[in-house]
């Protein structure tokens, strides 16, 4: 059998994934702000958009759809970008849609940007799912592999050559997974032909949230100057009162620059300066960075400006400057406790999705705003990007709250022994090299995740978590790392290699359906089996239970509030105990309820949330709510504004 569209399509992004394998990261991913060198300009908005439902998917590149407006191409519709695109029609086909779609937009570049040649213009994504092709005024200008991470293109060149400042920007976005890509899957081709028509393929995964696509975060336009600060990395400790930032500024463009650092406190006060593109910066009677509800002041920030200067005959100018928050605070781990600032810390937080009605997994401001609200009403000290990274814009959120953030890679779902090979490797570990350049200097940013619930007791787990755990050390020893399983203890391979175990369990719900009485003897068993075994803290990754907002029984039945509650409270007897030992913390599944692909285990959605998807809270909410607030009433140290009534 030829391959056919679809087929063509994976094959060529496992060609593209090969390809960004190959090229090492050698520039930085500074988030876009503006400052007196710098301007950004959001061309995010409504743009236009058609899906290539060719049987091959693959007549926008025969037809070249680039090269013209996309209109002209054939029918098109409006989207609004950032959103996934698959709930924004009425349209099934749409919304199941699998293969490349196209999206175009329009925008001015103002003439000062394009005639003054010292400045370089960059198109950037904010992420895009999953495999993206960039053309600007026809010309091809980047591609990016993975979904999750923003990728950009200096495009100055070819809109200085191209029609001037009118900019048509074309993306071509493809959520094609297969056995080599994060998370992978694989495209299945329906040959009985009494009960599909021909070419009928339906896309495999092993993963629990719908498989959203389209242009997920905001697209911009920003400006630098030619001789322009590439890179910044931050690492910061303390002593006594002495808090010390390290860094290391990468500046391109001009091999004569001279960098100046300098530290200003939130009053506006310099607390440290420098010269150099690499030092350390003194700062006395430090503040230091501290978790929300873990100190009166916490999450307090920095604010380090880094400018570039150019001398010529005499005459020093600034070129470029940038500004960086910088939270001052450690992380390390004993065989018994997580500690930041070197206190125990116990995260008592949550598991989220990127995940709303009509947006998917759009990047929305009034959302990331409530459910910050929703995590600090309930006490929440703390999330974990399940299951792959979000948006710069909420660990931003997270510094400035004093949220503690463990960062996940798309490791979700590798099951299939053919995902352990070398190719899925390379690019896990490009992957990781990605999200560490993008993440390395957020203090909320506290572990790095590679993985979740993958087969860990394949045999060739072992040498691939190995590799990706002690890679991931090499690019920040700053930080914890850890994978999520789910496996027997005794069959986990991967576990030696880790820092902290994190382990998912469902008992009364996949395992002893309905019986709750069971959870003490087996929570008390899975945590008494991985301590003997490693010696390692442990954080209870996942656990929880669907609950239908207004289903109601008691005694309590699987699927209502009641029973919701009840596992909950199971759980929480143990960790009440071990968490006087080597327990570290607990994270609920889920913050809300988010959508899934359709089966029978799933009824509009996984319902495990203790929100509901529109952010309403289910019984299971309030328990939380108490048990945060009283723990943290009893470790943390915290303001008589954030006591919770009740207690
Ligand atoms: C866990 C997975 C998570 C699922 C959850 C569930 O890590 O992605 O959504 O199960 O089934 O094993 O609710």
């Amino acid at each position: 059998m030829g391959s056919s569209g679809a087929e063509r399509a994976a094959e060529r992004l496992l060609l593209a994934a090969l390809c960004s394998v190959c090229q090492a990261l050698q520039d930085g991913m500074l988030f876009p702000t503006e400052s007196p060198s710098r301007e950004v300009k959001d061309v995010s908005g409504l743009w236009i958009f058609r899906a290539d439902e060719s049987p091959e998917r693959s007549r926008g590149f025969e037809q070249q759809w680039y090269k013209s407006p996309l209109a002209e191409t054939g029918p098109v519709i409006d989207m609004p970008v950032p959103s996934s695109y698959n709930d924004i029609t009425q349209d099934a086909q749409i919304r199941d849609f699998i293969g490349w779609v196209w999206y175009e937009k329009d925008v001015w570049v103002p003439a000062r940007w394009i005639q003054d040649r010292g400045t370089r213009i960059v198109l950037r994504v904010g992420s895009a799912h999953y495999y993206s092709v960039l053309w600007v005024n026809g010309v091809k200008v980047t591609e990016h592999v993975g979904g999750h991470l923003p990728f950009e293109a200096d495009i100055s060149g070819v809109l200085r050559q191209t029609s001037g400042n009118q900019c048509r920007i074309t993306i071509a976005v493809n959520n094609t997974l297969t056995l080599e890509t994060l998370p992978p899957g694989t495209i299945q081709y329906m040959t009985d032909r009494s009960r599909y028509p021909a070419g009928y393929f339906v896309q495999n995964t092993n993963f629990d949230f719908f498989n959203y696509a389209g242009i997920h975060r905001p697209v911009l336009l920003y400006t630098t100057p030619k001789a322009h600060i590439d890179d910044i990395t931050v690492e910061t400790t303390f002593s006594d009162n002495i808090g010390l930032v390290s860094f290391n500024v990468s500046v391109l463009g001009s091999s004569k620059a001279a960098v100046k650092v300098t530290l200003s406190a939130q009053d506006g006060r310099c607390v440290a300066s420098a010269d150099g593109s690499r030092g350390v910066l003194k700062v006395t009677d430090v503040n230091l960075w501290w978790p929300y509800l873990m100190h009166e002041n916490p999450a307090y920030l920095y604010s380090m400006e880094v400018s570039v200067h150019r001398t010529c005959k005499c005459l020093t100018s600034v070129t470029d400057v940038y500004t960086l928050p910088v939270g001052i605070r450690t992380v390390k781990v004993t065989s018994t406790q997580f500690l930041i600032n070197n206190k125990p810390f116990y995260f008592h937080g949550v598991n989220k999705h990127e995940d709303a009605d009509i947006r998917g997994k759009g990047f929305d401001w009034p959302l990331v705003v409530k459910d910050f609200n929703l995590m600090k009403w309930m006490g929440a000290n703390s999330f974990r990007t399940s299951h792959y990274p979000y948006a710069e814009e909420i660990l931003q959120m997270a510094d400035r709250h004093g949220i503690v953030i463990i960062d996940e890679c798309p490791g979700v779902g590798i099951k299939d022994i053919r995902s352990f090979g070398n190719v899925s490797l390379a690019h896990h570990l490009t992957f990781m090299e990605e999200l560490v350049r993008r993440d390395k200097n957020h203090p909320s940013v506290v572990m790095w995740s590679v993985a979740n619930e993958p087969a860990s007791e394949m045999p060739p787990a072992g040498f691939y978590f190995k590799e990706l755990v002690s890679h991931t050390r090499s690019l920040d020893s700053s930080r914890p790392v850890t994978y999520i399983t789910a496996s027997n203890y005794a069959r986990d391979l991967g576990a030696p290699y880790v820092d902290v175990i994190c382990v998912n369990s469902y008992f009364s719900w996949y395992q002893d359906p309905g019986h709750t009485e069971l959870i003490g003897l087996q929570l008390n068993t899975q945590f008494d089996n991985w301590y003997g075994k490693y010696q390692k803290p442990i954080i209870q990754s996942e656990y929880g239970a669907d609950a239908v907002p207004g289903l109601h029984s008691d005694p309590p039945m699987m699927f209502t509030e009641e029973y919701q509650k009840t596992v909950l409270q199971n759980y929480h007897n143990v960790f009440d105990q071990k968490r006087k030992e080597f327990v570290i913390g607990e994270l609920i599944w889920n913050f809300a309820d988010f959508m899934t692909s359709q089966s029978i285990i799933r009824v509009v959605g996984n319902k495990k949330g203790i929100f509901t998807r529109q952010r309403q809270p289910k019984a299971g909410a309030f328990l939380l709510r108490e048990r945060y607030w009283r723990i943290a009433n009893e470790t943390g140290v915290l303001p008589t504004w954030a006591r919770y009534p009740c207690l």
